[in-house]
């Protein structure tokens, strides 16, 4: 038998931020690839569409009329997930049949008033001006004694099951810290015990000696392939100083996290040549009046594309039943984001 390598054999890899681990089999990522790989016909969409919901002077569901607003513009959803007025309840005593109840708010965000922008197109001071509002939502709503978390996100693409393409995210507030922050909590706080350092500030620091899974960096930002990314081209926003949320930047790192953002999404589109779809979202500490020294701020991405356009990856079979798994390693991914041109195709000519 050869000696282990992990770019040719099998092996698993550890999440330390969330304790999970994922299957790595470099090996099937060799097998030549004989499916068709088509451009898909260039999307173009108005900048205003009469049928949107999120344009502005349109009307939403229940009769109310969106401002005719330019720039972002903030709701509360109308089809809330979470209520503000839920009462107390539930059922902590049953083992089996275990009930809390939850409470918070949820709200929408547009990004422009452009229908047929993405954050990747967009001018960078109105990606900052994105920043800004995320800014002043997370004041506002962590600031209120029954929200303990506030998750803010982007769910962006038809096949990510995203209802419009008009330019926007959500943020969900609540009473309870969900379960994929929780699980952070956990792991990051342990970590500063031990080591008086967070997590992912050591794991930075360890990446940008390594280079191998950097994607894009500026002052104040890193964004990579985690070494432990399940989905093909995860990534991760990585803040350079340790911060537990985004009010605690400065005005130029607000700059720097919208610059890395577009950054990493004009790769994203590049790579397939295509508006590239995600789930992604901001993790920072709970807004429950203790203290995170743990919590280090980031941003995931988790897009489900991984051949072309149109070939995705299924988490079905032995992924559900048994752990995720992949095939192009992390250091692959990253290598082929990392090579593609940083202007957006849409722009380049020819
Ligand atoms: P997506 O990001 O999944 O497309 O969802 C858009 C949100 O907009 C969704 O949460 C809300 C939906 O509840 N919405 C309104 O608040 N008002 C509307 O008139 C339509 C959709
Ligand atoms: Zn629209």
């Amino acid at each position: 038998m050869s000696e282990f390598s992990f770019e040719d054999h099998p092996h698993r890899r550890f999440n330390p931020l969330t304790g999970d681990w994922v299957l790595v089999s470099p090996h099937r990522a060799k097998r030549p690839w004989q499916g068709q790989v088509e451009k898909p016909a260039a999307e173009q969409r108005p900048a205003y569409d009469p049928g949107c919901y999120l344009c502005p002077g349109n009307e939403r569901a229940g009769g109310v009329n969106n401002p005719d607003y330019r720039g972002t513009f903030v709701f509360t959803n109308d089809f809330s997930a979470l209520l503000e007025d839920t009462p107390a309840g539930g059922d902590s005593a049953n083992d089996l049949f275990r009930t809390e109840s939850e409470r918070g708010i949820c709200k929408v965000i547009c990004f422009s008033h452009d229908h047929s922008l993405t954050i990747p197109e967009m001018p960078l001071e109105d990606i900052r001006r994105v920043v800004d509002v995320w800014c002043r939502e997370f004041e506002e709503l962590g600031s209120k004694p029954f929200i303990n978390y506030v998750q803010i996100f982007e769910n962006k693409g038809a096949i990510m099951g995203c209802s419009n393409p008009h330019p926007h995210g959500q943020i969900w507030s609540s009473l309870s810290v969900p379960v994929e922050p929780a699980k952070e909590c956990v792991t990051q706080q342990a970590w500063f015990d031990k080591h008086g350092r967070t997590l992912l500030g050591d794991y930075l620091a360890a990446e940008l000696e390594k280079k191998v899974r950097i994607v894009a960096e500026n002052d104040s930002f890193v964004a990579l392939i985690p070494f432990w990314a399940v989905w093909p081209f995860e990534a991760m926003i990585i803040s350079r100083r340790a911060v537990q949320n985004i009010l605690q930047l400065t005005a130029a790192e607000r700059d720097g996290l919208a610059d890395i953002y577009k950054r990493l999404t004009i790769l994203y589109d590049n790579l397939f040549q295509v508006s590239f779809a995600y789930s992604a979202g901001l993790h920072q500490a709970p807004t429950d009046g203790r203290e995170h020294p743990g919590w280090h701020l980031h941003m995931h991405f988790y897009p489900p594309l991984l051949r072309s356009a149109a070939v995705k990856k299924f988490m079905v079979g032995y992924e559900m039943l048994a752990t995720p798994q992949r095939d192009i390693t992390a250091e692959g991914a990253a290598a082929r984001l990392r090579d593609l041109p940083t202007t957006h195709y849409k722009s380049l000519p020819g």
